[in-house]
Formats: structure tokens, sequence, C-alpha cells
């Protein structure tokens, strides 16, 4: 697990001795409920990430900023959460060569499916993966994959966590076949 230090209220929360390799960066403070889930995920899987707030329409000029400078930090990934007329993780992957991995947040009047549709419909040339509304959790799984290419250990630690996954269902009693005392994955 990574010891993480808290930052003050806009500035980044990340780990003060490992460099973060994933950047999740939110529109709004307000997409943080959702976000955490990608954070949490990577402590889990000890992933060292960092995460703030970086709004496509109110700080322009930081979103340039943190995309043009997110490889030289560092940071292989991007996870970006946005709501509404989500444009962060477009306008992201547009000033970095870092994949860019968006998660749709939920929204009060369209339910997210105005983020998932801005996200998700990006014109030819400049790609953004896409994950669920609200899954957060997929962005940072789908991070470790990408990750897990370079790195063996990260590897093992993603199958351990499918696996668990996996025990969870056929290790439930109450799931078993009837007739049937024990089954293969
Ligand atoms: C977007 O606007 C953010 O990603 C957020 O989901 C949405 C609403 O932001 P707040 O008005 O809650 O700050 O930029």
């Amino acid at each position: 697990m990574t010891d993480r230090t808290s930052a003050p209220a806009d500035g980044p929360v990340s780990d003060a001795r490992t460099p973060p390799v994933v950047g999740i960066v939110g529109g709004s403070r307000s997409d943080f409920p959702i976000l955490e889930a990608a954070r949490e995920l990577l402590d889990q899987l000890d992933v060292p990430c960092e995460l703030r707030v970086v709004s496509a329409h109110r700080t322009p000029d930081l979103l340039f900023r943190y995309a043009e400078g997110a490889a030289d930090r560092g940071l292989r990934v991007l996870i970006a959460g946005a709501g509404g007329a989500a444009h962060l993780p477009g306008m992201l992957a547009s000033k970095t060569l870092l994949p860019v991995i968006g998660v749709p947040i939920p929204t009060q009047h369209l339910g997210g499916l105005d983020s998932l549709l801005s996200i998700v419909q990006m014109p030819r040339g400049v790609p953004v993966a896409t994950v669920a509304i609200g899954n957060a959790e997929n962005a940072a799984l789908l991070a470790v994959a990408i990750l897990a290419l370079t790195d063996p250990g990260l590897t093992t630690r993603l199958a351990a966590y499918r696996a668990a996954q996996r025990q969870a269902v056929l290790g439930d009693p109450s799931n078993d076949e009837p007739g049937e005392a024990t089954r293969g994955a």
C-alpha cells in the first residue's frame, strides 16, 4: 500500500515518496466520490497515483500544463473523470501521447449519458478509452493492465485480483450447482 499525504483543499493528493505513475483527474472536486474508487483500487494493487482537480472549462491553462508535463513527471496513464459536456478527457488526450481513460461522471439531469457520449464519441485521430458511467474501478483496472505489460510484478498482482474475484463467486456455497461439490473456473 502506498502512504499518501493529504494536500491543501485544491492541491494534489499523492504519495510523498513514490512518484505517481497514474494521474487521476476530475473536472471538479464533486467528481471525487466517484474517482476515489480508482485511487483505492490502485492503492490496493500498489500502483502510485495522484488525484487532483483539473477543469477543462475553469482552468484550461492548467489542463494544458498538466497534460504537457505529465509524461516528464513520470505519469504513464491518465484517468480523467468529467460530467456533463465532458471535454476534459479528450482535451487531455489531445495534449499528451499518454493513454487517457475517461470516466463518465453521473449527472443530475441526464444520469451521465451526457458525460458518456461526450467522452466516448471522440473524433478520429485522438482516442480516449471510455469505461461505463461511474465505473472508476474499471478505469483503474485498465490502467493496471496497461502498466502490467511492462511490470511482471503488477501482472502477478492483477492476476491475484482476478482470481480473488473468481473465487468470491465459485467459493460461495449458495452458488453451488445442484449435485456438484466442486467446480473449476
Ligand atoms: C464538470 O462539471 C465536472 O467534471 C463535474 O462533473 C461537473 C459539475 O461540476 P461542479 O459544478 O460540481 O463543480 O466540469
